[in-house]
């Protein structure tokens, strides 16, 4: 941890004043060095008092993306190996392709406060205000076959169910294949974008957008689309639940690497799939299928059954399913 954020994290620990004499050996820097590092803390929205004879004290922390923050008590064995935080991006997906190409390590983190080009799926835009969301992106080099990757669309959608219900005790549920919704609307969405080499994975972008404090939305969505804040009220701050998020997404993604795992992890899955059980319409290719949505199959398509009994899978990706909104 670099100095600055190691001089917050002790007035952190401490949550009371601690004086410039102390800080300066604890960190082996002068008193003026102290300051200085104090000034830019302020400078980054952090209110930190200070009181002659008694030293600093941490008042209230900014709810900024900072990686040194995140990665604080990040209890995570992939996610998070880098975290790469960026005030406007046209994409975070785009920024982690780069990360890719870069060979930067499995489990790069890429966030931004403002996302001016955010990208839904085929050629959607996704957007939201700056510093209200979490727009996040998280680059993985898995050994796992090309086939095998869809499903990580339905392993973040657990990933995020279960960080919003533990961090903002939200009733969230997953719509197949990659929305949260509460509420009935849309919460989050996921875009997982892969680059391959041959018969291989090179790498996997797992894009996630998270509307938590947003206030409003545009018109084309506002009667589709919601957030945590405006569903109940609370602002709760973006690091909190993008750890949680890294945290939830490890944690099933490890298990996801052994497919011996998958049928326990699509039960977990089913249970909070807001589609199961319900009637549904679903775009495919030209053709409008009507059904009953009983099951999600091994290779993570959506079962569906008609009038006559005859069911059809559904692949994520190349439906829209309608039922719940859209
Ligand atoms: C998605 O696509 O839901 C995937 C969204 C992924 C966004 C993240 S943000 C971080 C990362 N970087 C990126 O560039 N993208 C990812 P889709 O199912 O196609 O839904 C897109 C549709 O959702 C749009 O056409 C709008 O109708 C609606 N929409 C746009 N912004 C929204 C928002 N903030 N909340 C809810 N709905 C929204």
């Amino acid at each position: 941890m670099n100095r600055r954020y190691g001089i917050l994290e002790s007035l952190r620990e401490k949550n009371d004043f601690v004086s410039g004499s102390e800080i300066g050996e604890r960190f082996k820097i002068s008193r003026a060095a102290v300051n200085k590092h104090i000034t830019a803390l302020r400078k980054e929205g952090y209110i930190i008092e200070s009181v002659p004879n008694k030293g600093y004290r941490l008042k209230d922390s900014p709810d900024i993306i900072n990686s040194e923050e995140i990665k604080r008590d990040l209890n995570t064995r992939i996610m998070g190996s880098e975290v790469l935080c960026f005030d406007t991006l046209s994409s975070t997906n785009d920024k982690a392709k780069e990360a890719g190409e870069r060979a930067l390590p499995s489990g790069t983190v890429i966030l931004c406060e403002n996302q001016t080009g955010g990208k839904g799926r085929r050629g959607r835009s996704w957007s939201f205000a700056p510093k209200e969301a979490i727009a996040m992106s998280i680059m993985l080099r898995p050994d796992f076959a090309p086939e095998y990757a869809a499903n990580l669309t339905l392993v973040m959608g657990m990933a995020v169910n279960s960080a919003l219900r533990r961090v903002c005790a939200t009733e969230t549920y997953i719509k197949w294949p990659n929305d949260i919704v509460l509420g009935g609307k849309k919460i989050c969405g996921i875009l997982l974008e892969m680059t391959t080499e041959e018969k291989d994975i090179r790498y996997i972008v797992c894009g996630v957008g998270i509307n938590l404090q947003n206030e409003s939305f545009p018109a084309d969505i506002e009667n589709t689309a919601t957030s945590v804040y405006i569903q109940t009220g609370r602002r709760f701050e973006r690091q909190k639940v993008i750890r949680a998020v890294l945290e939830d997404f490890d944690r099933y993604y490890l298990l996801y690497q052994n497919p011996e795992n998958l049928p326990v992890l699509l039960e977990e899955y089913k249970k909070s799939c807001i589609n199961i059980g319900r009637e549904i319409t679903a775009i495919y290719s030209d053709r409008t299928i009507r059904g009953k949505a009983i099951d999600i199959n091994s290779a993570g398509e959506l079962v569906i059954t008609d009038e006559n009994n005859n069911k059809t899978a559904l692949r994520s990706g190349e439906v829209s399913v309608r039922g719940v909104y859209e």
